[in-house]
């Protein structure tokens, strides 16, 4: 079996994560880590046996025969570091949000084709266990045609403590979270057809908005609401789960706390439990998102095996952009927006 050799970019929170969701596969090897500050990155080598470590990242595309990159960096150096992989001829694996910028995330998907290399964007929330579960029950059609759907991360878990550069972003939770939360929609219910959003500053010590409000309407006919916050003071901390309510004309399904899923059609209710697996590696706080690290990666190997399109293909992934930012100009301008309409590159 081919062993894909790879290198990390960037040392921090995340690669503390993905790196080991990665050595869970068979067929990789990672053989190089960069960080800017030599000593991080030794550190990182140093913990997981990492062969060779840079403090440049034109060095290591120099000296390292790759099959990808995996980009773990701040937002702001996703697209120069894309940008010197394709270069080479080097598949990218990049963390979302894709970019800062609309256009940039676009020249970043340009780059990559131009190039003729394959672009993934790492956004794992779609692969955690009771959304994919929920998505199976919904493909069953238990519940007929769905007609709407409320899709729910309201937290006030201390991001910052464990990321605080989150603080610093003048756009907070749509960036963050709505890359999350807008992707699943995509991912559950399809395509946005117009937009509506509103949003809030609550925290006083935090640049960015921290909540936002996000009505669609699907290509499909569905009404789609994503409600997202990081101010939300509620009898039960929910953090990092997603609460999911689906309403079909012949029932409905709810993702609830605990990875419990609730059918309920006319002849009652049933409920199943969609427990994400443990790893050893992960953060007890944010178990269903690291597990999610694991199959996020798998479908990213197997694509990059057998040519597959992945759901997690840039190009893809840019309409997740589109709507993060289709959602902040909506805010701003308090209108409606167009989504076919919306960006033409
Ligand atoms: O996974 C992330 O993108 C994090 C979190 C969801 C924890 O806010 O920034």
């Amino acid at each position: 079996m081919k062993k894909f050799k790879f290198a990390v970019i960037g040392t921090g929170f995340w690669a503390n994560y993905q790196i080991p969701a990665w050595l869970e596969l068979d067929n990789v090897e990672l053989v190089a880590v960069y960080n800017r500050t030599q000593a991080k990155a030794e550190a990182l080598a140093q913990k997981y046996g990492i062969p060779s470590v840079y403090d440049s990242v034109e060095q290591l595309l120099e000296q390292e025969e790759l099959d990808f990159v995996d980009i773990i960096t701040d937002v702001d150096t996703h697209a120069i570091f894309t940008t010197l992989a394709a270069s080479k001829g080097v598949a990218v694996i990049c963390q979302k949000p894709m970019a800062p910028a609309l256009d940039t995330a676009g020249k970043m998907v340009k780059v990559c084709e131009a190039a003729g290399v394959p672009l993934f964007i790492h956004e794992n929330w779609r692969w955690q266990t009771p959304l994919r579960k929920l998505k199976s029950l919904l493909n069953e059609g238990i519940i007929g045609k769905v007609f709407k759907a409320r899709v729910t991360f309201c937290s006030a878990f201390p991001v910052f403590d464990n990321q605080p550069f989150l603080a610093d972003l003048e756009q907070f939770i749509l960036t963050d979270i709505g890359s999350h939360i807008l992707d699943t929609c995509r991912f559950l219910f399809g395509e946005v057809s117009t937009l509506y959003c509103q949003t809030a500053s609550i925290n006083p010590l935090i640049k960015g908005e921290d909540v936002a409000n996000v009505m669609m309407s699907m290509q499909n006919g569905i009404t789609c609401y994503a409600e997202m916050s990081y101010a939300s003071v509620l009898e039960h901390e929910s953090f990092p789960q997603t609460y999911v309510l689906v309403e079909g004309a012949a029932g409905s399904i709810q993702l609830t706390s605990n990875y419990e899923i609730r059918i309920t059609t006319r002849n009652g209710t049933s409920s199943i439990t969609a427990d994400p697996p443990v790893y050893s590696w992960a953060d007890p706080d944010y178990l269903l998102i690291h597990s999610s690290i694991v199959d996020c990666n798998r479908e990213i190997l197997a694509s990059l095996t057998d040519g597959t399109v992945s759901e997690n293909a840039g190009a893809s992934n840019f309409e997740t952009v589109k709507l993060v930012h289709a959602s902040y100009a909506s805010a701003k301008e308090n209108k409606l927006i167009d989504m076919p309409s919306f960006y033409a590159g």
